[in-house]
């Protein structure tokens, strides 16, 4: 007994060592951090998810994530959109914090951002691929961003005071410019942060050409209100984005004019083709030529058309992901190879989610599920278990804190982020982490024309206010209706539900401190403007 005890005491006084050794050298323990984003990237085609079109098209290793570590099942953006979501990751703010509300405002770069407070801990900090947020990048020591929205083909990137054409494919390229950063930069004596963000697989959905042609054979299953009408859901009426009404013949779906040709219908933005050097757009058009003869051919009209563009979208949009799974099994492969896997976090993301036809669409912006739910997987062996899953309501708002968390650095009070680190080490129960998540779209008028809107999700519920030229309520019930597709905000039976989502909704705001001030208005002409314009 006496012997046990003097082994028991020798344990937890060997263990107190080793978290007193952990302490006395916090810079060497700092975990190094990856942080991986597509842009564009629907949960429904990650394979992990489960989804039809994942298992189809499966991304095996964006998939190695989620073994080695946590898959979130229940992620949400604030606000579906590219700049906006960007703005919120790297300063834990809600848009109406950090001043980044729609596509074509310009980030407040002196602002503090999760770079610098990971800098102030001693990180060597790189951003690569897409910004977005216009204007140059700051909190990293290095950085080498495509220039605007970026190209799939032979694209600029802007790095410093130099803007240089690329030759190559920009998942590629990204990636390269990443591991030819790592090589330099992993070094034992500081810690790294670096953010890989791909362009893909935003659209045109240009796919490289060794994938161009992976998914031909390939029948992707198409969602039941693929030919919605949009009964009760008034904004969803006035929206322009849906499949085979909208998008571009030509730019988007690579359609040819007539049998035999290989000159592009509709396509009114050329630059994404025009870039390409005459070897590419050679193999391109061997590729398509006989695709789009044979969609000639059986001269299609009406649902049979509709449907035909729902699989040209989806081979080429997942096939522009086949290049980003590449990707990402190259840095995983780099991190073992290198011995960085244990004390390395991987995570891997997207600004937002994305319609794959649901409710007829493409694009993103609507509060609905499939854009309001971003993909997140993480990997942290040293302190993530294997397979862990998180069906918690959590955001990309929360990835700063959570990293900060990680990092042993100080969460600054006015971050509006929860770190998520204690639901990962199984110390907070997953039901007690949030009880709803609070939403604001502002970005109208604007491609696609969604109208602004802000609401609230319980695991159960969604609440959503459209606002400016109109003033409409919708309410979702996600278990018996998880399309989205009956509003049952004036159901007698949902009353007493609605007016708790209500409160919800109004205890958020005060939380996050928006006020209807905050909100946004457009004026008449220029709504009407735009409907012309991008009709
Ligand atoms: C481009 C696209 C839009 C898309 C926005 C925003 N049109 O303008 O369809 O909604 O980007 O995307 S395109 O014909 O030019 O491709 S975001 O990811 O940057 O928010
Ligand atoms: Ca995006």
């Amino acid at each position: 007994k006496t012997l046990f005890l003097l082994f028991c005491i020798m344990i937890s006084f060997s263990s107190c060592k080793n978290k007193e050794q952990e302490k006395e050298t916090p810079e060497a323990k700092k975990p190094n951090i990856i942080f991986i984003m597509a842009d564009d990237h629907a949960q429904q085609a990650i394979s992990a998810y489960g989804h039809p079109i994942g298992q189809i098209a499966p991304t095996p290793n964006i998939d190695r994530i989620a073994r080695n570590g946590a898959i979130f099942r229940n992620n949400f953006c604030t606000n579906s959109i590219c700049g906006p979501s960007r703005a919120v990751i790297l300063t834990g703010k809600h848009s109406h914090k950090n001043g980044f509300r729609k596509n074509g405002e310009k980030f407040d770069g002196s602002q503090p951002t999760l770079p610098k407070y990971l800098k102030k801990e001693g990180y060597r900090t790189a951003m690569i691929g897409k910004w977005h947020l216009h204007g140059a990048p700051t909190g990293f020591d290095y950085w080498d961003i495509l220039n605007d929205q970026g190209n799939y083909y032979n694209p600029e990137f802007i790095h410093g005071r130099d803007t240089a054409v690329t030759p190559g494919y920009a998942t590629d390229l990204i990636t390269d410019k990443t591991i030819s950063w790592l090589e330099k930069n992993a070094k034992e004596d500081r810690p790294f942060f670096v953010m890989m963000h791909h362009k893909a697989p935003h659209r045109n959905w240009m796919p490289a050409l060794r994938h161009a042609a992976m998914y031909d054979s390939v029948k992707f299953p198409l969602p039941d209100n693929y030919f919605s009408k949009h009964e009760g859901q008034l904004a969803a009426q006035q929206q322009l984005m849906t499949v085979y009404k909208d998008m571009y013949e030509g730019h988007d779906l690579k359609m040819s004019v007539a049998e035999g040709s290989t000159e592009l219908a509709s396509n009114p933005w050329t630059t994404d083709f025009d870039r390409m050097s005459p070897e590419q757009r050679k193999t391109w058009d061997s590729i398509y030529l006989p695709k789009n003869d044979a969609m000639h051919r059986a001269d299609l009209t009406g649902k049979a058309m509709a449907e035909w563009k729902a699989q040209r979208y989806l081979q080429d949009y997942m096939a522009t992901i086949a290049s980003v799974d590449e990707s990402v099994g190259r840095v995983l492969d780099y991190l073992e190879e290198n011995n960085l896997e244990e004390n390395t976090i991987v995570i891997y993301t997207s600004d937002q989610g994305f319609y794959l036809g649901e409710h007829g669409w493409f694009d993103k912006r609507f509060m609905y599920e499939e854009s309001l739910r971003m993909p997140l997987l993480m990997q942290y062996p040293a302190h993530i278990s294997e397979r862990t899953n998180i069906r918690a309501l959590t955001q990309n708002l929360d990835f700063a804190s959570t990293l900060l968390d990680f990092a042993g650095a100080p969460i600054p009070d006015d971050l509006q982020g929860k770190s998520f680190r204690p639901l990962l080490e199984g110390r907070t129960g997953q039901e007690d982490f949030r009880n709803a998540i609070y939403y604001h779209y502002y970005g109208y008028p604007d491609f696609h024309m969604v109208k602004k809107h802000y609401g609230v999700r319980t695991d159960r519920y969604k609440l959503m206010h459209f606002y400016d030229d109109i003033d409409s309520w919708e309410m979702y019930d996600l278990e018996t209706d998880p399309g989205e597709n009956n509003n049952i905000y004036d159901s007698t039976r949902y009353r007493n539900i609605r007016e708790q989502l209500k409160v919800t909704l109004d205890s958020l705001q005060k939380v996050y401190g928006i006020t209807k001030d905050e909100f946004g208005h457009a004026d008449k002409k220029q709504i009407e403007k735009a409907y012309d314009f991008f009709n």
